[in-house]
């Protein structure tokens, strides 16, 4: 059976802070935003928070591009802001983890100038450099932000690696220093009280070596270099050391995001028994085989049951993944599987079940409880995401504006960033002022958490009770999992089992009618994405029987 944790009950909610909640009418969503907004957290039913980055930084990439460990960006509010929430964030018996973003500091971090200054400073080795003339750089990597992953500094006669924008520095993970210097940065949050931390691109921090990348991978994937560092050489040591030194003293977890990692290196960082991470978060159920993010086509349902199907089989019980559909670094799931507005609601509630009834880890993303979805962004003028600049500007030279704006859109990450839609009033009560990114006028058609709370048939009520129903009966969380029915290719049928109870899970994956299979007698619904059982299944229907 599964070993009881927390965080294995824990039902997760990311806040993408900029977006959430803007206290104070400057546009830009902040802590006390937050703050105000933990009563509706708490009544949804999640019982733990994770922060993207608050810390002070230039913003070139929202924060992900950290100027200093220790502080908090005045745009978000004061360290005394913080300590408030998080005070406050237990005393609802919640738990919060933050952002560590490790694998690269901003170019404006201390240590980074320090190690332009002078080559002889022990900053220099923080990062990863390489000699060599100003025309060409070391190697053929290509950065995920466009462009090659190599700036050139002549203040030291090197060229500096970084794998995410120019402004985010890749640091030396094999400088012991520098790996006791972010052990020594975790340790000062879990003093502060914090539960844990979310671990960005984790899985690339150890490189094997700086060798020119496959150009027949960088075809595939879109990057060139990739196989040099997503699982490198000493990246378990590296994890297993900073569990010793800094997080297993405090109980904290450890959640991986780690693009790329697949089945078996999933296996490998989360095995009890390994003492790695707790968690991973894997993202190929993000796209169907064959098509990248930026590519305009419509997701299909089949091959997220193929998915999980293998997951499920494939996770043994001293294993753990994380399930989620949304965050800040994708367009919506619900917006991918349908454009149209027709099934919105009950596909919304379709998904809903399927996260909190798979086994793993819930992580929900801000908005995701609304039924929030893409809405085209009007123009190019509106993007704000520095990935999706960087890309417009490369494509427009070879296929013009409107090709590029197009290509853009289908992926840009700022389908996700759009402001939290609070309520029906002019800035969806998100701010007061006007918003640091677009607003689509989708508040105004129901879609917004005041709206949505008055009215039994919503999303964010589906969410209530289906977060309920969760934290209610622990077989959620630990039971067995099987599938049932499989014969029938139209829906996705499982059961959990466990802790004495046993729990039977339909989906209708169809947006059209389909027969019921039958149920043991004595089943019993326990939710019906459409109020209440029917002789049919319904469109895109989602249901959950107690069985005996
Ligand atoms: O994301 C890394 C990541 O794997 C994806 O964002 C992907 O590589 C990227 O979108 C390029 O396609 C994390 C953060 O979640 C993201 O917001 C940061 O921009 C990135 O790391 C760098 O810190």
């Amino acid at each position: 059976g599964v070993r009881r944790a927390p965080f294995k009950e824990d039902v997760f909610y990311q806040i993408y802070p900029r977006s959430f909640r803007d206290a104070d009418g400057d546009g830009v969503g902040d802590l006390a935003g937050i703050l105000e907004k933990l009563p509706y957290l708490q009544e949804l039913g999640i019982t733990a928070l994770w922060l993207s980055p608050i810390y002070a930084s230039p913003m070139d990439d929202n924060g992900y591009d950290i100027s200093d460990y220790r502080a908090v960006n005045p745009e978000f509010g004061t360290m005394e802001d913080l300590e408030r929430l998080l005070a406050e964030v237990h005393r609802r018996g919640m738990k919060l983890i933050m952002d560590l973003v490790v694998n690269h500091t901003s170019d404006e971090h201390p240590w980074f100038r320090e190690a332009c200054r002078d080559r002889q400073s022990p900053y220099h080795d923080y990062y990863i450099w390489r000699d060599g003339g100003p025309d060409a750089p070391p190697n053929n990597w290509t950065s995920f932000f466009s462009g090659p992953a190599w700036n050139y500094y002549p203040e030291v006669g090197q060229w500096a690696l970084h794998l995410f924008s120019k402004k985010q520095m890749d640091l030396n993970w094999d400088n012991p220093a520098l790996r006791a210097e972010v052990a020594q940065i975790v340790r000062w949050w879990l003093d502060k009280g914090v539960d844990g931390f979310r671990m960005d691109v984790i899985n690339y921090i150890s490189k094997a070596s700086l060798a020119d990348g496959s150009e027949a991978v960088g075809k595939l994937m879109g990057f060139t270099g990739i196989e040099h560092y997503f699982y490198g050489p000493r990246l378990h040591e590296y994890l297993h050391e900073l569990r010793e030194n800094a997080f297993a003293p405090y109980g904290a977890v450890m959640v991986g995001e780690t693009p790329g990692v697949g089945l078996e290196m999933a296996k490998q960082l989360t095995a009890e028994e390994r003492e790695t991470l707790d968690m991973v978060f894997n993202f190929d159920q993000l796209e169907t085989p064959g098509h990248v993010r930026f590519d305009d086509y419509d997701y299909d349902l089949a091959y997220l049951k193929k998915y999980y199907l293998k997951w499920m089989a494939g996770m043994p019980d001293n294993c753990r993944m994380s399930i989620f559909w949304d965050n800040h670094d994708n367009p919506r799931m619900l917006g991918k599987i349908e454009r149209g507005q027709e099934y919105r609601a009950v596909l919304a509630k379709l998904l809903a079940v399927l996260q909190l009834t798979l086994k793993g880890t819930p992580f929900l993303y801000q908005g995701q409880e609304l039924g929030m979805t893409n809405i085209p962004f009007p123009s190019a003028a509106e993007l704000r995401d520095v990935e999706s600049l960087n890309l417009c500007r490369a494509l427009e030279k070879e296929a013009g504006p409107k090709a590029a704006f197009e290509k853009v859109l289908a992926g840009t990450r700022d389908h996700a960033r759009t402001p939290m839609q609070w309520e029906n009033a002019p800035g969806a009560g998100f701010t007061s002022g006007t918003p640091w990114i677009w607003l689509s006028d989708d508040w105004q058609a129901g879609w917004n958490a005041a709206d949505e709370a008055a009215d039994p048939d919503s999303v964010l009520n589906a969410y209530k009770a289906l977060l309920a129903l969760r934290r209610a009966h622990p077989v959620f969380a630990y039971g067995a999992f099987a599938q049932q029915y499989a014969s029938r290719r139209d829906l996705f049928c499982y059961t959990r089992t466990g802790e004495g109870e046993r729990y039977a899970v339909l989906l209708n994956l169809m947006p059209g009618a389909a027969p019921r299979p039958r149920l043991p007698a004595g089943a019993a619904c326990a939710y019906n994405s459409y109020g209440g059982p029917a002789k049919e299944l319904r469109p895109y229907e989602a249901e959950i029987w107690r069985l005996e």
